[in-house]
């Protein structure tokens, strides 16, 4: 029956909305149709922004119909749901990746060229969506199309930031300048705003409890509403569509009436400020703790929102609270979004008058929380003082949880105090802290790392002593993946259409252990001949891009190594830019003979540094200057040259990446949970230069070119290093070299670099100097097998056809089947 107007009319209205557009013809009635409507542009007044836009409007429409047939089947369905939480969201641009997973990219392509426009001039009108940093917002946003690609029910939240990630600018001295990204300003055609869909959120105030009850009344402080925001993700080969949620903050009143009628003006409109900068900017860290206020409103904003809507979806089920685990999960992507296991608690106990104690078995069947570091500058501890302030329940609930934590402690260790210091969620002190790490385990029932060696890491480091008391079942690991339709299909259509038509047919891209087939065209000449014209082809439109934006030559024919990834000492950029001075040194050096024998390199870096972080700041300037001396320097011919790529993105990544001949990852062994940019690396052919990696297991560690200290040996290296100092010429004489070459002027006031230089002399906590020696030989068997280019393509080609494995496909399966216990939910054709 229909609830309301004439049934026919309806239908009819329905059905006309039905057609989906087949053709070229077909698409572009409908970006027409936005031109002349939704824009209110004449055929004759567009521009290649009009045209994006109305393409993009045209596209959305495809996806809010499949949102909605999602929605609407999963409803009847009443599966299992898993959410997914990230603070971080780093998505990029969506046209092109959504016209390829709904399958339509040449029917777009063909409509828009009718319609006078170039298709690629289009997608370059996108503005990126950079709401993360760096790997741990990107594997969100893998994360979630691997999700609507397996037809799981699930969604994402997160943070509508007004700003995005900073822009990065370069002064002419070579410093990086910060400005905003203002990402919003020409309207988003890929957000849905909800404004209907409005949840309350209070922050300060003061607790009542309410006697002979675990239950507490918070009242008072300040109210705020968070308005939703939907992204519709579609998934390949698919109708399934996911949603990622995000969240607006936005005042209950445009002003507080009580002082607008006492006549004050100006505080009506104060307390719509403090709100409204709640989700003004992205926190610009990554991997670094900061302890700002505004930052804990951000998570408890948009913790409870998501929790509330998640409830909300649940209540409409009629099931009891005791059967909350059997429809909810919710995955915790790090400690970010810890606050939500207080504020669960909260709901139950105080707003849904469930006991404390069957509250908290409820809560700790739903949550699962993953780690993504182990560093501890990144670990998550919270001032109490601060935090009591701002959540004064939340901190009564969390003393409740570690007392009754700390009680079974005791039974457990008697007497063991240490055992208890260690453990306990809050950290005594002056001052004291709430560690949200210890948190998110106590309060999940499962917690997993990154990789095969983070998660053992982490058992045997952070979290040993949690092994011991919750059993080694409690962890586990779920080893990160990539989309390879983001970043093959989409990034590298030639090497895509290669291993189609090799393959005969595009089912490695939702199987990619099918790569698999394709190792043994390594033997084949004429594969391999494909093979090098594909991988010069990037080269060369990424020449093409550092010759516009750089003005740098570079030698196409020279090995493209790429270190792309945030600025970070652990990452350790210093020791690449080291041996490219001693590089330099030796060119300089050597006799036209010796120089004839030599291999030509193009070194390429991108990457941001915290705004705060003085050290990756300096690191910059020196690959700027040291670039600016060895680009200018005709003696040395194309034999070298180094390129700074500012404002590292998304998009810049993915005309990178299909470009790179050797991926360079050398962290100190044991400090990168698992990174990212290696997977899309290697399977777009670039081989791996780097510190001891689980990828090297997969692509064989004869594909690769492996140097350094292992993870097992850091402690005791470092311990030496600061306890029993060998002078820096006889740890590394290569390294004190290239240090006097520095000191001596030739990039810039010497004085400049010294705090950089010191912490090499003095502590070298990330062992630069015991690697550099290693670092400088695994070069030299890049060189070396740089020299044989038949050899060089089997490689590349044996890396990129074992990186299967590392599909985001595989990684969100294995949550799905090891920890979430959800299934897959396939839209009906
Ligand atoms: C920590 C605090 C704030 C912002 C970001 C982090 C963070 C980022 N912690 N770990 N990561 C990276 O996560 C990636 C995805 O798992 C890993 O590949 C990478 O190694 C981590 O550094």
């Amino acid at each position: 029956e229909w609830p309301i107007g004439d049934e026919t009319t309806w239908k009819t209205a329905l059905d006309a909305n039905d057609v989906d557009p087949e053709d070229a013809q077909g698409v572009a009635n409908t970006v027409v149709h936005h031109i002349t409507t939704s824009l209110a542009r004449q055929a004759g007044n567009m521009d290649t922004l009009a045209a994006y836009q109305a393409t993009a409007l045209s596209v959305r429409d495809q996806l809010i119909k499949r949102w909605n047939e999602t929605t609407t089947y999963h409803t009847s369905r009443a599966p299992k749901r898993i959410y997914y939480l990230s603070i971080e969201w780093l998505i990029g641009r969506s046209l092109d990746n959504a016209v390829l997973n709904l399958g339509m990219r040449n029917t777009y392509e063909d409509a828009t060229r009718k319609l006078g426009f170039n298709f690629e001039d289009l997608l370059n009108e996108e503005r990126d969506a950079a709401l993360g940093n760096g790997g741990l917002g990107r594997l969100a946003a893998c994360y979630i199309d691997s999700m609507a690609t397996l037809c799981l029910p699930g969604w994402g939240y997160g943070l509508r930031y007004n700003y995005g990630i900073f822009k990065q600018l370069l002064s002419s001295t070579g410093e990086q300048l910060e400005a905003p990204d203002p990402w919003l300003d020409r309207e988003n055609p890929w957000e849905i705003p909800r404004l209907d869909v409005a949840y309350p959120i209070r922050f300060y105030g003061h607790v009542e409890s309410v006697p002979n009850s675990d239950k507490a009344v918070w009242q008072g402080g300040m109210e705020c509403l968070a308005v939703a925001y939907d992204t519709p993700i579609p998934g390949y080969a698919t109708k399934n569509c996911a949603n990622i949620r995000l969240w607006s903050a936005k005042p209950v009143q445009g002003f507080d009436l009580n002082s607008f009628n006492a006549g004050n003006y100006e505080a009506s409109v104060q307390a719509s400020s403090e709100v409204g900068n709640i989700t003004q900017v992205l926190y610009p860290n990554d991997n670094m703790y900061a302890g700002k206020l505004l930052r804990l409103q951000q998570q408890y904003l948009w913790t409870s929102a998501s929790l509330q809507d998640i409830l909300r979806r649940f209540l409409k089920l009629d099931k009891p609270w005791s059967q909350l685990s059997d429809f909810i999960c919710i995955q915790m992507n790090d400690t970010h979004p810890t606050i939500a296991i207080a504020e669960l608690m909260r709901i139950l106990v105080d707003e849904e008058d469930v006991p404390y104690d069957q509250a908290w078995k409820i809560t700790t069947k739903v949550f699962a929380y993953t780690n993504h570091t182990v560093l501890p500058e990144a670990l998550e501890k919270w001032e109490l003082s601060l935090f009591e302030k701002l959540l004064p329940r939340h901190l009564q609930l969390i003393y409740r949880i570690n007392y009754e934590f700390m009680g079974q402690v005791a039974k457990r260790w008697p007497n063991d105090m240490d055992r208890m210091r260690r453990m306990s969620i809050i950290e005594e002190g002056t001052p004291k802290y709430v560690r949200m790490a210890h948190l998110a385990i106590v309060g999940s029932f499962k917690v997993n790392g990154v990789a095969e060696l983070h998660s053992q890491l982490l058992q045997s480091t952070i979290f040993r002593d949690f092994v011991e008391f919750k059993g080694r079942d409690f962890f586990t690991n779920v080893t990160n993946g990539i989309t390879p339709r983001r970043w093959v299909l989409q990034c590298n259509p030639e090497l895509a259409e290669l291993v189609t038509h090799t393959l005969g047919s595009d089912q490695w891209l939702t199987n990619a252990q099918l790569l698999r087939n394709l190792l043994p065209m390594a033997e084949d000449v004429n594969f391999r001949k494909a093979w090098d014209v594909i991988k010069k082809n990037n080269k060369r439109r990424l020449a093409d891009v550092l010759e516009e934006e750089l003005g740098i030559l570079v030698n196409v024919d020279s090995i493209f190594a790429c270190q792309i990834k945030r600025m970070h000492e652990y990452k350790r950029q210093t020791l690449n830019i080291f041996a490219i001075i001693h590089r330099y040194m030796q060119i300089k050096k050597a006799t036209p003979e010796e120089r004839k024998k030599m291999q030509p390199w193009t070194f390429i870096f991108a990457g941001k540094a915290a705004p705060g972080y003085y050290i990756a700041k300096l690191v910059i300037r020196l690959i700027v200057n040291v670039g600016k001396v060895i680009n200018n320097d005709l003696d040395i011919g194309d034999l070298l040259n180094v390129c700074f790529i500012p404002d590292y993105s998304v998009s810049i990544a993915e005309v990178l990446i299909p470009a790179a001949d050797v991926s360079v990852q050398i962290s100190t062994a044991g400090t990168e949970a698992s990174g990212t940019s290696n997977m899309k690396l290697a399977i777009n052919g670039a081989l791996l230069l780097g510190t001891v990696d689980e990828i090297a297991e997969d692509a064989g560690e004869d594909q690769c070119f492996m140097f350094g200290h292992l993870a097992d040996q850091v402690q005791q290296v470092r311990f030496n290093n600061s306890y029993n100092p060998i002078p820096l010429d006889q740890r590394s004489p290569e390294l004190a070299e290239v240090f006097k070459y520095i000191e001596s002027g030739v990039f810039g006031d010497a004085h400049i670099y010294e705090s950089l230089t010191k912490t090499v002399y003095e502590h070298d906590y990330y062992l630069v100097s015991n690697d550099f020696g290693s670092y400088l030989a695994a070069q030299k068997l890049v060189d070396d097998v740089w020299a044989n280019r038949d050899e060089w393509t089997k490689k590349a080609i044996l890396t990129a056809f074992a990186m299967g494995d590392f599909s985001s496909d595989r990684s969100v399966q294995d949550y799905a089947d090891g920890i979430w216990g959800v299934e897959s939910e396939r839209v009906p054709e």
